[in-house]
């Protein structure tokens, strides 16, 4: 949503500036034919507003990669946690699970706590695929709103289970 916003905002300024900066450049042409410096000066600008559209585009793409959060498998001292274990993410958000402690871990959505008409295996790494390497990741984006339960297999047992809500 924020990007869609920010796009459109982008492209009318755009539009409007650039015609803007081809009207100075068009009179800069015929009052200082002489000097090449006026008509340099405007190209130059015209190509410095260029570069700032695709700054601003480009803050606008890393605003909604931005949009993102980290769980981290296993507390720093050792715990075997998702931490925080209960958040909420808005829809399309990037989830990534981190190993931090304690793994292997896993991420594994409760098919009976999901929201309804989501696959949870679709979402979930198989009970046998398990995040063995420091830093290692397993990343998700959930769509439809509502709350989702997810578990550790290896550790579901020692209570390392989780919750998010998407909304
Ligand atoms: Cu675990």
């Amino acid at each position: 949503m924020a990007t869609v916003t920010s796009t459109a905002v982008a492209i009318p300024s755009f539009t409007g500036l650039k015609s803007a900066g081809s009207k100075v450049s068009a009179s800069a042409k015929v009052s200082s034919s002489p000097s090449q410096m006026p008509r340099l000066s405007v190209k130059a600008s015209l190509k410095d507003f260029g570069v700032a559209v695709v700054a601003t585009a480009a803050s606008a793409v890393l605003a909604s990669n931005a949009m993102a959060i980290e769980i981290l498998l296993g507390s720093d001292d050792g715990g075997l946690a998702f931490v925080p274990n209960s958040f909420s993410v808005a829809p399309g958000e990037k989830i990534t699970f981190k190993n931090n402690a304690g793994f292997p871990h896993n991420v594994v959505f409760d098919e009976d706590e999901v929201p309804g008409g989501v696959d949870a295996s679709k979402i979930s790494m198989s009970d046998e695929d398990l995040l063995n390497a420091p830093g290692e990741t397993y990343s998700v984006t959930l769509d439809a709103k509502g709350t989702y339960k997810f578990y550790c297999s290896p550790h579901q047992g020692a209570g390392m289970v989780g919750s998010v809500t998407v909304n």
